[in-house]
């Protein structure tokens, strides 16, 4: 297999991917039916998110055995049996490791109650009385981050759900524990592996309360982040595995430290930055158009920066937190595939490795949910009550929670036009987009100008032009509002990505020597317009240009 730099990973929610049983729950054989439409994709990965037995208060990040299959999703065969499928079309898979919290259920959270000190060592029990939490810390989906035990007397830290108790890594034992788990899935095969908030692992030394912020500035990156992962690595053989880390609220330097090689961290990071720029405030629940030359700003610090200092980068728009990419920076309306195209255009040139979250390669757009009782996501009923009782009107909040919620790009995946947009023969656990259903796989499978093709068109490319994988980076024109153009160079070819994310016109200057370069990609059926010494660039059209 190539290096990872050369590939593609494929992101998998199996609880909205496809029901092989009808009882309205995605599930693993649901993903081993549709291998060869992974295959055919060009996808090198299969990143599936947790399987595991869970009570599913966040839809399975709360892991309750981390070496089991839930009955939901099928059997421990079925998993081999996937495995093998996958590994037989040349698809490796890679499982999510939660390591950050456990679920309350889990028989180590259970015997901490049960009074067991040794067990209340593998999460963050702290004494005090019901009235006064360690510190004013809070929840990332709202609320304070300890919860009380009455009949312990102490509280517990979650940085997550209540339900999600914060793991002690500071123990020796814990972390031991943690390493049998990658070595039980090592043992049936898997070679790569994600890590979820693994930027969040160490906590202080001190518990203190953070006058400002929510808590995030003591345990984000934390004292001995890189030591813990060093450790994992080393112990577990994983600098042979493919393996990516979850950074939330991270910087560039810990970035370049976690995906350093000479560091023994990880292959590749995913950074969050470039998709706040809609965050009013940096505050999720505000809404504000996208800042543009903030984007552009983004992602010349972090692709330099990364590509400066000897780092690697996981490339994404969407994942199953995020709202669909073509709702939030294209026009879903007007240009919905022009814009899909563009932004996958976009992104999947530059430099790491992409990521593709299941429908995005269809255009599939947000859920656009109007009734409070269609929303799963703990985060957005969390939130619709925290927001509704800061005196919001219900009609507001629902605005916000249908640009926001992580349910946009939960509902179903869509292979049909036909019930249940071919998903279930059953009632699926969830609602289907109220988007669009033409974004589905079965109507652009033939079509060479779908949104679909382009995707497949675009993994081709990364495979059969080394300098997408493998060449430098630089981005131009930073003064041009609403475009981002940049170049990738090795030591025979330059690749030129331009993309306008406007809805106007856009005309760009440029040198008189790509006038004949080779068009490789464009988001619309016409190639644009490359006179002598301008190129024209339609609304949210992107386009390639090679010259060797
Ligand atoms: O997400 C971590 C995380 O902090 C965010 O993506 C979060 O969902 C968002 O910022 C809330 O606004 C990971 C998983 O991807 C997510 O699904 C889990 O809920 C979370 O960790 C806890 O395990
Ligand atoms: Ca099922």
């Amino acid at each position: 297999m190539a290096a990872f730099q050369e590939q593609v990973v494929y992101q998998i929610y199996p609880k909205s991917f496809r029901d092989s049983n009808g009882d309205g729950i995605g599930d693993l054989r649901g993903v081993t039916e549709k291998l060869d439409y992974i295959r055919s994709l060009g996808a090198d990965y299969i990143w599936l998110t947790p399987f595991f037995p869970s009570p599913q208060r966040d839809n399975g990040y709360d892991v309750a055995d981390y070496c089991a299959v839930d009955p939901m999703f099928g059997t421990m065969e079925d998993m081999e049996e996937l495995l093998q499928e996958a590994s037989a079309r040349g698809i490796a898979l890679m499982l999510d490791m939660v390591f950050n919290h456990t679920s309350t259920a889990h028989r180590w959270f259970q015997r901490a109650l049960a009074g067991e000190k040794q067990y209340q060592d593998y999460y963050f029990f702290r004494d005090g009385t019901p009235d006064a939490p360690p510190t004013n810390w809070q929840s990332k989906f709202g609320g304070s981050a300890w919860a009380y035990v009455p009949e312990l007397g102490k509280w517990y830290l979650h940085l997550f759900d209540v339900t999600q108790a914060d793991l002690n890594w500071e123990n020796p034992t814990v972390r031991e524990e943690l390493k049998k788990v990658i070595r039980f899935w090592q043992g049936k095969g898997v070679k790569a592996f994600r890590f979820d908030v693994v930027n969040l692992i160490s906590k202080p030394d001190v518990w203190e309360d953070d006058p400002s912020g929510d808590g995030r500035r003591f345990y984000t990156d934390g004292p001995r982040v890189h030591a813990y992962i060093q450790e994992l690595v080393r112990d577990t053989g994983l600098s042979e595995a493919v393996t990516v880390g979850e950074m939330s609220s991270t910087s560039l330097a810990h970035c370049l430290r976690y995906t350093q090689p000479e560091n023994g961290e990880l292959s590749m990071a995913f950074h969050f930055h470039h998709l706040k720029v809609d965050y009013k405030d940096g505050d999720k629940w505000q809404l504000q158009p996208p800042d543009l030359s903030r984007l552009r700003e983004l992602f010349d610090t972090w692709q330099t920066g990364m590509a400066r200092g000897g780092g690697w980068s996981a490339l994404f728009w969407c994942n199953h937190d995020q709202p669909r990419i073509v709702s939030r920076l294209g026009d879903d309306r007007r240009c919905w595939k022009e814009s899909a195209k563009m932004l996958a255009l976009c992104l999947h040139l530059m430099r790491g490795t992409p990521y593709i979250y299941q429908g995005e390669e269809l255009g599939m757009t947000n859920a656009c949910f109007d009734r409070i009782e269609d929303y799963r996501d703990v985060e957005s009923i969390n939130y619709y009550r925290i927001l509704s009782s800061s005196g919001l009107s219900h009609e507001d909040v629902m605005d916000r929670l249908q640009a926001r919620s992580r349910d946009n790009s939960r509902t179903p995946m869509q292979w049909s036009a036909g019930p249940c947009a071919g998903f279930s023969s059953g009632h699926p656990w969830i609602p289907l987009s109220h988007g669009r259903r033409e974004a589905n796989a079965e109507a652009e499978e033939q079509d060479p100008l779908s949104i679909l093709s382009f995707y497949r068109r675009l993994i081709a490319l990364r495979k059969s032009r080394p300098v997408i994988g493998k060449g430098g980076i630089r981005f131009l024109f930073p003064d041009e509002p609403g475009v981002i153009v940049y170049e990738r160079t090795s030591d025979t070819e330059t690749l030129l990505a331009a993309c306008n994310f406007t809805s106007e016109e856009r005309i760009l200057p440029l040198s008189g020597e790509w006038a004949s370069a080779e068009l490789l990609l464009d988001s619309y059926e016409q190639p644009p317009e490359i006179a002598f010494h301008s190129l024209r660039l339609k609304p949210f059209e992107g386009c390639a240009l090679l010259k060797g």
